[in-house]
């Protein structure tokens, strides 16, 4: 059984944008181009020493980040991240969580866990933000005890969780999926198909075409989308909100896309070439989502620059504010430590 990717059609496409209207376009755009800067500058900071640790950078990836927020209620909703989940921390808050996500990078004590967290680790629990998890798949039955809280309290919430395709083929999806199921959580499963685990290509790792087909072993709904849209992520995911508040429990969503940068900070990508890469980049998800507004008459190319000149500039702020900060104080070190 092969499931397509579901692309936005001109006629959706054209309900979805009246239905967002023109200012929240506009700040997905901006959202869109505020996690690319970020998470460039983020790259020349690591070289430079300012940020420790490894990173896993998600450029090429922001559709999903943004097209997901945009169909939840953050700080109403959950949010289960993974590894290479900055765009995630980024579009949940939007612009207000710009400057405690630098801070956390680089290390200080005005970055959202206190600078203890750094790249990999970061929770906002007063946003519903539960945070990543060093271990592939961790997030996934931790879904499941939010998707089971949500249940019996009896909330309309959901719960998203994202991972990845390596994260898939782990023993702890299937539990998982097949236990939200058979209680019919209110819980989203994302999976952020950039067609690698590490150096391991999603064509050697799996023998189905689309990862969103093992839905029909737990009889949930699965979809595939073009992650590179948006609008399809946002449109994907607002119908799965909409089949958890109705009761008819989890969703699994493969979200077709790429990673640009290499798998972490040590990666000299042997396993894929530059053609590759280059036709990927050609369907860059910001001017792809860019290039709709401008069509729709809802955007200029003038104002397209003007975002983007704007949001790198608020991302140097950010590194201004981050390297004005403290770091953290020495005697602090146990706090928030238990055994
Ligand atoms: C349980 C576990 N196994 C292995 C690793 C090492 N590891 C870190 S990231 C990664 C690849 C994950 O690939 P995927 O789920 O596709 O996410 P992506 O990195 O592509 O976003 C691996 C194997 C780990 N951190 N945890
Ligand atoms: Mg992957």
């Amino acid at each position: 059984m092969t499931e397509a990717i579901a692309t936005t059609t001109p006629e959706r496409a054209e309900e979805l944008l009246a239905e967002l209207g023109p200012d929240t376009l506009r700040e997905m755009l901006e959202t869109m181009w505020m996690i690319r800067a970020f998470e460039e500058k983020a790259k020349d900071l690591y070289a430079l020493g300012k940020i420790h640790g490894t990173m896993h950078l998600s450029i090429g990836q922001e559709g999903s980040a943004v097209g997901t927020s945009y169909a939840l209620r953050p700080g109403h909703d959950y949010l289960l991240n993974h590894h290479r989940g900055h765009g995630h921390v980024l579009a949940w808050g939007r612009m207000q969580n710009l400057e405690r996500t630098m801070a956390e990078f680089m290390g200080k004590q005005t970055g959202f866990c206190r600078g203890r967290g750094g790249s990999m680790h970061i929770a906002d629990v007063e946003s519903n933000n539960l945070g990543a998890n060093g271990i592939v798949g961790g997030g996934i039955p931790i879904a499941v005890g939010v998707g089971l809280s949500i249940s019996l309290r009896g909330t309309d919430q959901v719960g998203i969780v994202m991972f990845g395709d390596g994260a898939a083929n782990e023993g702890a999806f299937h539990e998982s999926l097949n236990m939200a199921s058979i209680w019919d959580l209110p819980v989203i499963y994302y999976c952020e198909n950039n067609q690698y685990a590490m150096s391991m290509s999603v064509k050697r790792a799996f023998n189905i075409e689309r990862i969103s087909e093992r839905a029909c072993a737990y009889g949930i709904v699965g979809v595939s989308i073009d992650g590179n849209d948006a609008l399809a992520a946002y449109d994907a995911v607002k119908q799965a909100v909409a089949r958890a508040r109705r009761g008819e429990g989890p969703t699994l969503i493969e979200s077709v896309t790429y990673r640009w940068e290499g798998h972490s900070k040590s990666d000299r990508q042997a396993y894929r070439t530059r053609e590759e890469l280059k036709e990927w980049q050609a369907r860059d998800p910001i001017p792809n989502f860019g290039r709709r507004l401008i069509k729709a008459g809802i955007l200029t190319q003038d104002d397209f620059n003007d975002i983007h000149d704007r949001m790198y500039a608020a991302v140097d702020a950010a590194v201004e504010f981050a390297e004005n900060s403290p770091e953290p104080d020495v005697a602090n070190i146990m706090d928030g430590v238990y055994a």
